[in-house]
């Protein structure tokens, strides 16, 4: 970012303004230490972006596993969450990152973290850790945006971002989740017989896709045997409430095991709400002031 040479010795730049151009030099540097530039492109274009080698294979493995287990677990107790009504077969497993080690290490993951980054800023938050298991015979998801209860038009700097863990190859027959590329730009919900207009996100088994939460998409009807395991990290802004409260259930344990960041991003560090008849958690105030860039 630009010197203040030219302007002499003394910068005249608010403290919180010159906060906010070091977050955007942290992200700049990131993108380029990761080689993520291509990554950037696509997502401005389409609204989607596809990496692969976030992880060796045996985590992907290992995650899927995990997600068929904890949702076997669901079941058993009868609190398995459907998602296609209740005589389909595909559902939901919750709360995954308060359920396993394996998920505190995959919402840290360096490459999709510095993409939702570069999208959300870093003061963003995890919204939800959901796996996604899409079974023969369901229909499609409706198409829709994740920015669910945004009036239109909905902020061009997102509110909500995604991450799709792919454990099994993404193929329009195996249920890839669909999307409309470029349609993350017109800042309103999906019409109807939008579908017709999508496409699948074909991805390997073992890649990450981002998405811009304003991205067109749906999950789409497996049409050959077997099951699909996706896994979202779903993201939103600070100042938007999560639909899990993630922070309530994780120890102090798990949190101090892991990056610093990893407190902000469950919610440890937000300044509201604020507790015991306080005024805020100074922790997150560092976010309160200014800046030029919609990421925060
Ligand atoms: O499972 C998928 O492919 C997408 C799921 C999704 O978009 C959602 O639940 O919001
Ligand atoms: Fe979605």
């Amino acid at each position: 970012m630009a010197s203040q040479k030219q302007l002499g010795d003394t910068d005249q730049r608010h403290p919180t303004m010159i906060e906010s151009h070091k977050r955007l030099d942290r992200m700049r540097d990131e993108i380029i230490r990761l080689g993520l530039e291509r990554n950037v492109l696509e997502l401005e274009l389409y609204g989607y972006t596809i990496l692969e080698n976030v992880k060796p294979l045996a985590f992907f493995d290992e995650l899927r596993e995990t997600i068929l287990r904890l949702g076997e677990e669901d079941r058993a107790a009868g609190k398995r969450i459907p998602l296609s009504g209740p005589k389909g077969s595909s559902y939901l497993v919750a709360w995954l990152l308060a359920r396993g080690r394996i998920f505190e290490e995959a919402v840290m993951a360096e490459k999709p973290l510095a993409l939702i980054t570069y999208l959300m800023g870093e003061s963003c938050q995890i919204s939800s850790n959901h796996g996604h298991v899409r079974c023969e015979g369901d229909p499609p998801q409706g198409m829709h945006t994740d920015s669910p209860m945004v009036p239109e038009p909905i902020p061009a700097a997102s509110v909500a971002s995604n991450m799709m863990w792919v454990m099994d190859d993404f193929s329009l027959e195996s249920g890839a989740t669909l999307v409309i590329p470029g349609s993350h730009k017109r800042q309103n919900n999906p019409s109807p017989g939008a579908i017709k207009q999508a496409i699948p996100m074909e991805a390997k088994k073992g890649s990450v896709a981002v998405f811009n939460g304003n991205l067109w998409h749906s999950a789409g009807a497996r049409t050959m045997p077997g099951e699909r395991v996706g896994m979202t990290v779903y993201f939103n802004r600070m100042y938007v409430r999560p639909q899990e409260d993630l922070n309530s259930v994780i120890s102090d344990e798990v949190v101090v095991r892991n990056p610093p960041r990893f407190a902000h991003l469950i919610g440890r560090n937000n300044p509201y709400p604020a507790k015991d008849f306080g005024f805020f958690n100074a922790k997150g105030a560092s976010y309160f002031g200014r800046t030029t860039d919609p990421r925060g």
